[in-house]
């Protein structure tokens, strides 16, 4: 199909159907609040009624709108019975115990309702997303092209040597190219992110305010959660094991739950290790209690590469997740490097619907992102995704590359990635020397992005050299 057939067609798709399914959700939305506000307050009154002593005796005392600011008084002499509309213009008579049965019945359906209309509203979100990113894309091609045609028709007409204009425009571009890169640091990149207010409907697990497969679900935002930033430098103070253990009642291996209530997401947090100890020590310190306070399900796993084979952060990732799924089935996976701390609660360490860059602002880079394809630093993927890019890529020993690899490996799958609100994925990172770029990064990227042989979870292989559950986490000491 010709571009611009398919740009016409994604865009008649993303404004005609998906545009149109979300307004319809909306409504439905907005009109499940109204009945739900509406079932509640008459049970309220019903409770009431209920509950004031001698109620019965005397009636109700009520004012009745006749429309037009006019009132009148009226009085009920029986409350023992009340008139419910049921629907389809039924009214049935019910004792006041009945009705508040009745109510609480219909309450459950619209909420059970809600939570559906609110799943699919954030599947719809998701998919307008990725249709709005591949019309960008699209119209990216179309404007090369057409500005490569205007070149050429302008070229032939002054009648110069095509070759040589090749040659400087591809040397001008690459210098282009290169400028935003070697400045990386100093530019300001602008993406789209999930908004604050968004982020709970948008996490796998999310199921909805009312479940009621008699599981005792802790609530969809953490009444533990302070809405502050907690760190305003790199200065991270270190506590004790014990004190660690006792304050966030950390399990061995490092795993720990809510006490009073069912978590909704389990989680792993993988975090490639080699001579960081004052990091580990500060992070761990950190990052339980955050945990805790985010009323997670999760275990963290510390992969560490023993030997002096060049630092192999993706692979070590791989081993971590290999491993981890002998010990816990679980869906969500959380890569994250040692000397990165998140400094807002909001910022829930559960997976979303795509893979997410957790980092939308962090302070080495000035809270800015050197570029929007970065996927550094922290990464929450689903276990089945996952899987159907095979991991990540065990080709990269030493410092850069590896996360611009996953990048790719995302987008091979047809995957967009997604971030928080810079206002609550923001980060600090924890001091150290800057680290010298492996050389052949660049080779490597460009060989994997040819994808001619296997590279990741199928190709994986290393020596498990311990395996231990120690009080703070679980150790994976290996050599790759
Ligand atoms: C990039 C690195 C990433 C690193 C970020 C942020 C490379 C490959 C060359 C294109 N990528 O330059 O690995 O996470 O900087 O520091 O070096």
């Amino acid at each position: 199909m010709a571009s611009n057939e398919k740009l016409e067609k994604y865009e008649h798709y993303l404004n005609n159907v998906l545009r149109e399914d979300l307004r319809l959700i909306v409504e439905e939305r907005e009109r499940l609040y109204e009945d739900i506000a509406a079932h509640s307050q008459l049970r309220q009154t019903i409770t009431c009624i209920l509950e004031a002593p001698g109620c019965a005796e005397e009636g109700l005392r009520t004012q009745v709108d006749l429309g037009s600011n006019f009132y009148v008084q009226a009085h009920v002499p029986d409350t023992s019975r009340i008139f419910i509309n049921i629907g389809l213009g039924f009214h049935l008579e019910l004792t006041l115990q009945e009705a508040l049965e009745f109510l609480d019945k219909k309450l459950a359906i619209l909420n059970t309702r809600l939570a559906d209309s609110s799943k699919k509203s954030a599947k719809i979100k998701g998919q307008i997303k990725f249709f709005y990113e591949a019309i960008k894309e699209l119209q990216g091609q179309q404007g090369v092209i057409a500005y490569c045609a205007t070149m050429v028709e302008l070229v032939k007409s002054v009648n110069v040597n095509l070759a040589r204009v090749w040659l400087v425009s591809s040397l001008l571009s690459i210098i282009l190219w290169l400028v935003p890169l070697l400045l990386g640091k100093y530019v300001d990149i602008t993406f789209p992110y999930i908004h604050r207010e968004d982020i709970m409907q948008e996490l796998v697990g999310f199921v909805g305010p009312t479940e009621s497969q008699n599981v005792d679900w802790c609530p969809i935002v953490s009444p533990l959660l302070q809405d502050t930033v907690h760190l305003m430098s790199s200065n991270v103070e270190v506590l004790p094991e014990e004190e660690i253990v006792k304050k966030s009642d950390v399990q061995e291996g490092g795993v720990s739950k809510p006490k009073s209530c069912k978590s909704r997401y389990q989680v792993v947090v993988v975090v490639p290790y080699r001579n960081r100890s004052t990091h580990l020590h500060q992070f761990l310190t950190y990052m339980h209690p955050f945990l805790t306070r985010q009323q997670l399900h999760y275990r963290i796993v510390v992969v560490e590469q023993s030997g002096e084979a060049a630092f192999n952060r993706a692979k070590l990732f791989n081993i971590g997740f290999t491993e981890t799924l002998k010990l816990d089935q679980v869906d969500c996976f959380i890569f994250h490097d040692v000397d990165l701390l998140p400094r807002h609660d909001y910022n829930i360490y559960a997976c979303t619907h795509n893979p997410r860059h957790m980092y939308s602002a962090v302070d080495i880079f000035r809270y800015h992102l050197p570029y929007r394809g970065l996927a550094g630093g922290a990464v929450a993927l689903q276990r089945s995704h996952i899987l159907a890019m095979d991991g990540f890529s065990n080709r990269f020993f030493g410092w850069g590359g590896e996360d611009d690899d996953l990048n790719a490996r995302i987008h091979r799958l047809g995957l967009v990635m997604v971030r928080f609100d810079p206002a609550v994925a923001s980060y600090v990172m924890l001091t150290h020397k800057s680290e010298t770029p492996a050389q052949d990064r660049f080779t490597t990227l460009w060989e994997n992005s040819r994808k001619v042989e296997k590279d990741g979870l199928s190709t994986l292989e290393y020596k498990l050299i311990e395996k231990k559950e120690k009080p703070l986490y679980t150790l994976l000491l290996v050599s790759c």
